[in-house]
């Protein structure tokens, strides 16, 4: 099967906010799979269905060393989160640039895992911050929304200008 496309901004689609899963069927399933594909060959460490135009809370993702560890999370909401974190971030739908980001060092999400099972699971480290990162994209949200519009402009200029380059 082809490999889902990844959206880059400044797409406006990215900027949408994506609904709750009502029923957890096996069309999610099947979009998850698809996802960890995607994520994998890009390569990442995880994607939102927003950046492949589906407008739905799921994302996936694994921070494993051997890629061996794919987590499939749907609606998840971030009940506490403690402390802060500064690190280089990456997007696959900002190709190409990497800036320093605060984010909280650990959470504490309610979600329902691959198994469709409602759980709560707590996350530190690199998981913390890819787990933030994909929540935000659910929000339409980004993560040169954190810097300053100069910045946000230049990001956006350059990119536009590559993506020019390739149609
Ligand atoms: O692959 C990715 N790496 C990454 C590095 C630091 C902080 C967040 C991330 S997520 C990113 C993949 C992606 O764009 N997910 O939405
Ligand atoms: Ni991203």
């Amino acid at each position: 099967m082809s490999t889902l496309e990844i959206l880059e901004f400044p797409d406006p689609r990215l900027r949408k906010k994506a609904l709750p899963i009502a029923n957890v069927t096996a069309k999610e399933y099947d979009l998850a799979s698809r996802m960890l594909a995607a994520m994998y060959k890009a390569p990442g460490i995880g994607l939102a269905a927003t950046q492949v135009n589906i407008h739905k809370r799921l994302i996936v993702c694994d921070v494993s060393e051997n890629q061996d560890n794919p987590l499939i999370l749907i609606n998840p909401v971030i009940r506490e989160s403690y402390g802060c974190t500064e690190s280089q971030e990456g997007c696959l739908s900002i190709p190409g640039f990497y800036e320093t980001i605060t984010r909280s060092s650990e959470i504490l999400i309610d979600t329902i895992d691959q198994h469709g099972k409602p759980i709560s699971k707590e996350a530190n480290g690199t998981l913390a911050i890819c787990i933030q990162h994909e929540i935000d994209h659910l929000e339409g949200k980004l993560f040169v929304d954190y810097l300053s519009s100069t910045k946000r402009q230049l990001i956006r200029k350059k990119l536009l200008k590559i993506q020019q380059m390739k149609d």
